[in-house]
């Protein structure tokens, strides 16, 4: 029999949004379906895609697709939710309905918005519509695991800078003499960094890749330093003491720009008010002020921070961290003389009991290299013009009642953001006030949190909750409402700029919808908007029209919806990226630094008033074999985890080409420490810590420190034949959640230490 072809074949330029890359892609459709994604190398992101990427068709015809809106019938905690059919109108209508009840009763804030991370999912596509949502609500709760993706980046770091270090100071890979890798591994995580990143090495850059294991580009770096999990803050202080003591850094940056001349009362502790000329004012020794309390011997910031990195010095971090104290002179050598430096920081360093203070050791490293702002450095690139959209304007006292505030001042709660622990413990114990409804779009909160039993059962405990999704989880199947959501190709989205560079920060995009809607599922984006109309905030939501949102946030742009459209592969806006801005002089004074002080403040007036330690310091995990020797005898390898080049966290699993390539769950483990407990490669294992077990199969790695093991979060989805499901709590789990602890979080932004615990491997019988 002959096969017909296809009769409207098309090829449409598009972009992937399934993770943080965000890669321009050229898209061929038929017949109503979509049939492949390749590369579209005319785009800012589009020389590769990645499996996931490639899988797309795969994902928008699955057959778990979720096609009707849901309403439990069964009760909570039941092993079967009984999802029945309902209507939009019926869904919509109870959602809203249950959702004022509970605003009117308890206020607004007992409702928690969620979203699925925008570095992990599409809901990059509208996380700044749901915010606004949130905003006009009146709710000040949005948990979107920012405390283990993005406080360091986005928020740590904005503490020295006043922007993010390396959110809005992105690394220049083109232009960079070195390349810093920390705790990030793009050629898994970030296709469009690691392509730049081959080519910035290809002209000669050089690289330093810090991480406990040798992947991705590791292999093409200068230096591997392979650190002990959690222990990052150490090698930073370590290496900014090889710089002072070699006289490595960039003494008019760091007298101009930071407050390294500022004195600090050797009395209180606190700052003077910067006083004298810091073109000459001592970096070191101390000097006697005249005070109203009368003379107060002080120090300049600078001496602080020598002496607190003398104290860490080579050979002391070596003892710590593993690294040999040679290599760390070494790096802090190569890159001082291989400037302009240009950093990024990630997941490695994020998912700790001591975040804060790692981010804040690497941002004075950085502030002494100087690096800032320059070609090749960490650079704030110029941007598009756009309206934003978030609706801070519509929540009088923003984050005055956000969850976790209270305990933790200056984290991400400031910023609205509640952590998955704080969330668990407001639905489950009222503290401090009760959690009473969740409106979530993806996240899924149990598997990508630790102690995932406690999120089932904060879940479970939950007065209303609904949960937009493409597939059930088991977040999601706590739900009492489930709404279907369309896969990136079945919906449009607009975006504007694409981070990574000048170019890709140029670059406006109109996604457009390449098939029909599956089912009767609809975008995240007309979701909020219905919702908001039926909560009666159409008026803050553009009448309910997406297409007049969109046209608000394009219109200081200067390009229209209409030229978007004639485009599909978008239009570049002529932004020009200025350098040093900071050194710009507005009304006769420099602009400086978005900080209090307009100086990157290495020294924090406001860690110190807040009660923390306002410069960086060495904090030992909350779980490791020196901190828990208690622990350390019945689990004596330190556990770190990662994600998979296969799937986007708990996603993907369910994609059977995906699991074809990576089938089972993994655990990372020397040779040596495999036989020790009897354990061959491709053994399947425990892994046990002190809160259970959870299986996987054991990966031997010659290259690991012995003591150390690497697992990976987000086993639960079965795939297609013979490709095998776990549960997500329970006997059999394969959730390394449901072992790995959300405490010790830390102090300072909340988050949890999954990267940095211990736990015991043990060979499971055939
Ligand atoms: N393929 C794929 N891509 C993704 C995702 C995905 O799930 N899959 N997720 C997206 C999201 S949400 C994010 S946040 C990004 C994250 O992207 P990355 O941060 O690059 O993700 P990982 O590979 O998990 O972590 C980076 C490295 O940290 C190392 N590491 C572990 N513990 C430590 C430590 O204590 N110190 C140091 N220095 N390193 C450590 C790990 O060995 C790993 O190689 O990726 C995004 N892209
Ligand atoms: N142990 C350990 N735990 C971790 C991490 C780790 O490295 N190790 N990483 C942490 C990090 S960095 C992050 S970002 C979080 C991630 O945690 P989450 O943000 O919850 O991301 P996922 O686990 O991928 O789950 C995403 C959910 O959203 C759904 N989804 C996907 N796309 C869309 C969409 O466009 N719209 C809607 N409505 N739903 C969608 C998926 O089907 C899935 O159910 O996990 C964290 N947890
Ligand atoms: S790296 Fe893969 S999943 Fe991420 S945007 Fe690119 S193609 Fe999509
Ligand atoms: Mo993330």
């Amino acid at each position: 029999m002959l096969v017909d072809e296809p009769t409207d074949r098309r090829e449409v330029q598009t972009f992937c949004p399934l993770c943080v890359s965000r890669c321009g892609a050229t898209a061929t459709v038929a017949d109503g379906a979509l049939l492949e994604l390749r590369p579209d190398p005319a785009h800012p992101t589009g020389q590769a895609l990645c499996v996931k990427g490639r899988a797309a068709p795969e994902i928008v015809a699955h057959p778990d697709r979720l096609l009707y809106p849901m309403r439990r019938t069964n009760p909570k905690g039941a092993d079967d939710p009984g999802w029945t059919r309902i209507g939009w109108d019926e869904a919509l209508d109870e959602i809203a309905g249950r959702l004022g009840d509970i605003a009117r009763e308890d206020g607004p804030e007992a409702v928690v918005f969620g979203s699925a991370s925008p570095s992990t999912s599409a809901m990059s596509d509208c996380v700044d519509w749901l915010t606004r949502l949130r905003n006009a609500f009146g709710s000040p709760n949005l948990t979107a695991s920012m405390e283990l993706c993005g406080w360091g980046r986005n928020f740590a770091s904005g503490f020295t800078f006043g922007a993010p270090l390396p959110g809005a100071y992105a690394p220049d890979l083109a232009g960079a003499g070195c390349i810093l890798f920390w705790g990030y591994n793009p050629s898994l995580s970030r296709l469009s960094h690691a392509t730049q990143a081959v080519a910035a090495l290809r002209r000669g850059a050089k690289l330093v890749f810090i991480d406990p294991r040798q992947v991705g580009l590791a292999a093409k770096a200068q230096h591997w330093l392979r650190v002990r999990p959690g222990t990052d803050a150490a090698l930073a202080l370590a290496m900014t003491h090889v710089l002072i003591e070699n006289g490595w850094f960039d003494e008019d940056f760091v007298r101009t720009w930071t407050n390294a001349t500022h004195l600090v009362r050797t009395d209180t502790g606190r700052l003077l008010p910067p006083h004298g000329d810091v073109a000459t004012a001592p970096l070191r020794g101390d000097v006697e002020v005249a005070t109203a309390d009368g003379p107060v011997r002080c120090r300049p910031v600078f001496d602080l921070i020598a002496e607190t990195c003398a104290a860490m010095s080579p050979a002391h971090a070596a003892e710590i961290t593993g690294v040999d104290a040679d290599d760390i002179a070494a790096v802090a050598r190569l890159m001082w003389h291989s400037r302009p430096l240009a950093i990024y920081t990630w997941s490695g360093l994020e998912q700790q009991s001591n975040s804060t203070q790692t981010i804040r050791a690497i941002c004075q490293f950085a502030a002494l290299i100087g690096s800032i702002d320059v070609p090749g450095g960490n650079v704030a690139f110029a941007s598009v013009p756009q309206h934003r959209i978030e609706g801070t304007d519509l929540l009088p006292t923003p984050a005055a009642k956000t969850i976790g505030l209270e305990k933790r001042p200056l984290s991400a709660a400031r910023a609205g953001f509640v952590t998955g622990e704080d969330f668990f413990t407001a639905a489950l114990d009222g503290t401090p006030y009760r959690a009473r409804a969740l409106v979530n779009f993806g996240a899924n909160l149990m598997m990508a949190h630790g102690d995932s039993a406690r999120g089932r059962s904060a879940l479970a405990a939950l007065d209303f909750f609904v949960h937009a999704d493409l597939f059930r989880s088991p977040t999601g199947d706590q739900a009492d409402i489930l709404l279907p959501v369309t896969s990136a190709w079945e919906a449009g989205a607009l975006r504007i700029g694409f981070e990574i560079d000048e170019a890709a920060q140029a670059h406006v995009q109109l996604r457009t919808q390449l098939v029909a809607p599956r089912g009767e599922a609809r975008s995240d984006i007309s979701i909020i908007f219905a919702l908001a109309t039926r909560l009666g905030l159409h008026e803050q939501f553009f009448g309910g029209d997406v297409e007049a949102g969109w046209r608000h946030q394009l219109e200081p742009s200067g390009v229209t919806l209409e030229q978007l459209r004639a485009q599909p592969g978008g239009i570049r806006v002529p932004v020009a990226t200025r350098h040093r801005k900071y050194a710009e002089v507005v009304d006769g004074v420099p602009r400086g630094f978005s900080t209090p002080s307009r100086k990157v403040e290495l020294f924090s007036e406001r860690f110190a008033a807040a009660g923390y330690p306002p410069l960086p310091e060495y904090a030992e995990p909350g779980i490791s074999p020196r901190s828990r020797p208690d622990l350390a005898a019945r689990f004596p390898l330190v556990l770190t985890c990662t994600k998979s080049l296969w799937f986007c966290e708990t996603q993907h699993r369910n994609v059977a080409s995906l699991r074809r390539a990576a089938a089972d769950p993994v655990v990372e483990l020397h040779p040596d420490a495999a036989a020790a407990r009897g354990v061959a490669a491709k053994d399947w294992v425990l892994i046990e810590t002190p809160l259970g077990s959870v299986r996987a199969r054991a990966k031997l790695n010659a290259k690991l420190d012995p003591q150390v093991v690497c697992g990976q979060h987000g086993w639960w989805q079965a795939g297609g034949p013979g490709q095998a499901g776990y549960p997500a709590v329970g006997p059999g789990s394969a959730n390394l959640n449901l072992v790995l602890s959300q405490t010790p979080s830390d102090p300072v932004g909340g988050s949890s230490p999954l990267r940095a615990s211990l736990c015991e491997i043990r060979r499971l019988p055939d």
